[in-house]
């Protein structure tokens, strides 16, 4: 059974983001992307209170690395919420239309819940030439690819960039959602777990930041503020690639490639790396959805 303050299965999830579109059949609408490595269906979930209207997107995608299991969580948070109050249909739903993928690498969480002794696998389950499985998904995006902290042996179990730039079916999908809906994409966050950090642009170097970097950087304070205020611990904010630079992310892609305005990588959650035990999710996504509502109140006031 599904359970917003748990993890849950992937085939639970999907039940529930069908469900929620059938009984909100007015704010929820779902684009089936295509099946992951293994044949899993990947759902994106499209809510809107006037899907017509050519609103600013906002498009958040997590668990792109398998063991990350808040990210999965803290989307189908915000899908709840949006759809849930009379109060998200005036504010967050005013102007503004949400874009979600829970969980971009099913293959590997499924993995990871399969037993122990998987928990903390990271890449997908592809397999190429090699004997070994798996690329790491936030390296194998078509952007300055493989230049910086990657890996480029398919036996490596972090850092593998795969063969080739979006050789992974789960990454070809998420770039479609992107270039498919350029024109209107104005946000992007990716959610992950590790510390607790809002990152942007550029990620592939530390080197140098891109021109706009204050605005991206003034945007994720006020997120962080906000969380802060609703009692949670506040990010360490900075450009990936100074925390440590690593190409191939879907942040730099959306940001560089696709060209949209704000794009970051969000990692939840302070004081654990990958693994947030699960009965502390009803405290923190609470307090991260704040988070969302001051994304949602910047994108529309400035598109
Ligand atoms: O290394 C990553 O992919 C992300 N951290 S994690 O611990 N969740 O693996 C950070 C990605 C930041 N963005 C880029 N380096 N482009
Ligand atoms: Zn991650």
């Amino acid at each position: 059974r599904f359970s917003i303050y748990n993890y849950n299965s992937y085939n639970s999830i999907q039940d529930f983001i069908e469900t929620i579109a059938r009984r909100h059949s007015d704010l929820v609408t779902i684009e089936t992307l295509g099946n992951s490595y293994q044949g899993r269906r990947m759902k994106l979930v499209k809510i809107s209170s006037n899907p017509n209207a050519g609103n600013p997107i906002i498009f958040i995608d997590a668990g792109i690395h398998a063991r990350e299991w808040v990210a999965p969580a803290m989307a189908l948070y915000i899908i709840q919420r949006l759809i849930s109050q009379s109060e998200a249909r005036l504010n967050e739903l005013d102007g503004v239309d949400w874009y979600i993928l829970p969980v971009v690498n099913p293959d590997g969480y499924e993995f990871t819940r399969s037993n122990k002794s998987n928990r903390l696998w990271r890449k997908t389950r592809s397999k190429t030439d090699s004997h070994c499985i798996g690329v790491d998904g936030n390296r194998n995006y078509g952007f300055k690819w493989a230049v910086s902290g990657v890996s480029t042996n398919p036996c490596n179990k972090e850092t593998y960039a795969g063969p080739k730039p979006f050789s992974e079916p789960e990454t070809q999908m998420v770039r479609n959602v992107m270039v498919k809906n350029a024109h209107n994409l104005k946000l992007y966050v990716s959610l992950h777990s590790y510390g607790q950090y809002l990152v942007y642009p550029w990620g592939f170097t530390g080197d140098f930041l891109p021109k706009e970097w204050k605005k991206l950087d003034s945007l994720a304070r006020k997120v962080s503020d906000a969380v802060q205020r609703a009692g949670g611990e506040p990010f360490k904010v900075l450009s990936a690639g100074k925390w440590y630079a690593a190409a191939g992310g879907s942040d730099d892609y959306a940001y560089g490639a696709v060209g949209v305005p704000y794009s970051y990588t969000m990692e939840l959650t302070n004081g654990y790396e990958f693994i947030y035990p699960e009965n502390l999710l009803r405290v923190v996504l609470p307090q991260f959805y704040e988070g969302f509502k001051v994304f949602a109140i910047q994108i529309r006031k400035e598109f």
